[in-house]
């Protein structure tokens, strides 16, 4: 495994850090050096006009929603599978974590999917928590994290005492027919009330393998994970500190891109601590972070980041909207 390293500049980095203009004398020297930037820093930041897209354009559903996930959690978000899972939805609004890192402190004490069942017919699933467990969380991923052609289901869940626990369900067959089951999990985050916010699903080490990325505890000094998927655990094998992808309280938990660079290692970009700058972070052979850029202070604080090709979007809390792109 190799050592975990902190993003924190080389010295050679240190040396090129430039001189500590406003935020906004930033993005206009940015915007007009463009092509400097991109050749020496490897990020470049520009104003955007149009606003940021929501979400990207989705393919057709497998099946039509069904009934039951209109009776989903306030503020909770359906989503779509490709596969096996056409629909996922978190259920059973309970009070008993009382927590509002998501601004409510409503969870929910059950996950539901409508899958495909051996036969072929489509039957909705569930998985319900014990008391002391809930979801702490208002959006399921579905991903085929295995690559073995069925969907699997990533959510935060917290323990009353532990806190927070990244964890991957799976659809398991029987002859009773289909039923959701947990894969694999984190470590807890250690206490209660400590939080977790995911990041995304890619292959960050280029084993093959997809991997988990997350960041842990991003309110109180957040730290980057990028974790092996080995059921039943999820492995961590790169760190890397300064980040956040949440604010505390705000039901936004979209604040990082995994982005796929020409020929490169898959790129996060997520937030400093401050939220008002951007890292971009890429795990590189043979076990080491490269920092494209030292972090690059914005306007205004970072209320979104939408996916966009060889980059980002950021849409800040003044308004505007900033197009992050890597350098090719
Ligand atoms: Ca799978
Ligand atoms: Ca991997």
């Amino acid at each position: 495994m190799p050592a975990a390293t902190h993003p924190h500049p080389s010295p050679r980095q240190r040396e090129r850090r430039p001189p500590a203009f406003a935020p906004w004398v930033w993005v206009f020297l940015l915007a007009i050096v463009q092509p400097l930037a991109a050749s020496a820093m490897g990020l470049t930041i520009s104003p955007q006009a149009q606003t940021c897209p929501r979400e990207a354009i989705a393919a057709p559903a497998l099946r039509p929603l069904p009934e039951q996930a209109a009776q989903r959690i306030a503020d909770s978000q359906t989503a779509a599978g490709r596969h096996d899972v056409a629909w996922a939805w978190l259920g059973s609004p309970t009070l008993r974590y009382p927590h509002r890192a998501l601004g409510s402190p409503t969870h929910a004490a059950s996950v539901h999917a409508l899958v495909r069942s051996r036969s072929g017919s489509w039957q909705v699933v569930e998985l319900r928590l014990p008391l002391h467990r809930v979801y702490e969380d208002r959006v399921p991923r579905i991903v085929d994290i295995d690559r073995d052609g069925s969907e699997e289901i990533v959510l935060v869940e917290a323990d009353a005492l532990k806190g927070a626990s990244l964890v991957v369900l799976g659809i398991e067959h029987s002859a009773n027919g289909p039923a959701m089951v947990e894969r694999a999990r984190s470590a807890f985050a250690g206490s209660t009330f400590r939080w977790l916010n995911p990041v995304g699903v890619d292959d960050f080490d280029a084993d093959g393998r997809p991997d988990l990325a997350m960041v842990l505890t991003p309110h109180i000094g957040g730290e980057l994970q990028l974790l092996h998927y080995r059921p039943p655990a999820l492995v961590p094998y790169a760190r890397a500190l300064d980040v956040s992808n949440h604010r505390m309280g705000d039901i936004e938990q979209a604040l990082a891109v995994i982005v796929q660079g020409q020929g490169q290692r898959p790129t996060v970009v997520v937030p400093d601590m401050t939220l008002r700058a951007l890292h971009a972070l890429r795990w590189d052979a043979p076990g080491r972070w490269t920092e494209l850029g030292d972090a690059m202070p914005l306007p205004d604080r970072i209320e979104r980041l939408s996916p966009l090709q060889g980059g980002a979007c950021a849409t800040l809390a003044n308004g505007s909207s900033l197009r992050v792109m890597l350098a090719p």
